[in-house]
């Protein structure tokens, strides 16, 4: 049944003067967050739970950052609704949904492996219902390299790194498909990585290569950056993509599901427009090929 909720394209966008608000505090948030994760990581850091499956792990450190960003919002714009990867969501009385990843590549974080980051997205709408909600200001920050990517709707994408120049992102024209270096990702769930594992076999062939960098926001941001061609997987949640959707479109990506879905857990596909097109068409060939899930 088509979502009652109303759909992305209605959704009124907060004040310019808001959405720089919103951005700030992004910006400012992640990386607080991002230096918490690194300055207090534990010597003997382990799991300290597991959620879907053995290795869908959660650390003490995902729990910490995503309790100083709720009391940060909480304390900053305490009318906004709050979900996290982790426990402990808040309904919104105003019209922003703060939707976080505290540590997005938690297993790349366990093993000390430098690509994961901190998402701040302030979302309006539904962001439980795909197509009913949209980024409109957001963060995301690799808190190792100090790589912070930030946008706001209608002001542009913008990555800096340490203390450089802010450098405004623009996505070029794309190579073909068959030169473009693709990211994707795998899910937790061993059945799910199999399939997954059919599907690439689909896709290999008609890019340049694959990258597995193990952060969904940092892949996305990575094409808005040039650093990768385009990018898709299967299986993301909203606090995976919220604020690189945001950094992508801003710098001049599609951003969506497939066919024209809106961007969800059942695809999410990213890149410049012209290479967007190709790489739907081959996963399509790649999904046939793979039979259903
Ligand atoms: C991760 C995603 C990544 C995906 C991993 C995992 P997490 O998120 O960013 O793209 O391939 O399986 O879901 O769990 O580290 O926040």
């Amino acid at each position: 049944m088509a979502s009652e909720a109303p759909q992305a394209g209605e959704l009124p966008l907060p004040s310019p003067g808001e959405l720089q608000e919103l951005e700030a505090l992004a910006v400012e948030l992640a990386v607080e967050a991002g230096r918490l994760i690194v300055d207090e990581r534990p010597v003997d850091l382990g799991v300290a739970k597991t959620k879907s499956t053995a290795t869908d792990i959660v650390t003490v450190m995902d729990q910490r950052a995503q309790d100083l960003l709720r009391s940060r919002l909480r304390a900053r714009r305490p009318e906004d609704g709050f979900l996290g990867e982790e426990e402990g969501g808040t309904a919104a009385s105003s019209h922003i949904t703060w939707v976080v990843d505290p540590i997005d590549g938690t297993v790349n974080y366990l093993y000390d492996i430098p690509s994961y980051a901190v998402s701040v997205a302030a979302v309006v709408g539904d962001p439980a219902e795909p197509g009913a909600w949209r980024p409109v200001a957001g963060a995301v920050v690799n808190p190792v390299t100090q790589e912070v990517f930030h946008a706001r709707a209608g002001g542009g994408a913008w990555q800096v790194a340490g203390s450089a120049e802010p450098r405004r992102l623009r996505m070029d024209a794309p190579p073909p498909l068959s030169q473009a270096l693709a990211g994707t990702g795998f899910g937790y769930d061993a059945e799910r990585r199999l399939w997954q594992a059919r599907v690439l076999t689909g896709v290999i062939g008609q890019v340049r290569d694959i990258r597995r960098i193990g952060s969904a926001a940092l892949d996305i941001c990575a094409v808005a950056a040039g650093t990768l061609d385009c990018y898709y997987e299967r299986g993301l949640n909203a606090w995976d993509m919220a604020a690189a959707w945001l950094v992508l479109v801003e710098a001049g990506g599609r951003f969506t599901g497939f066919a024209g879905q809106p961007p969800g857990a059942a695809m999410v596909v990213a890149g410049a427009p012209a290479l967007h097109g190709q790489l739907e068409t081959a996963l399509l060939a790649a999904l046939r090929a793979a039979g259903e899930e």
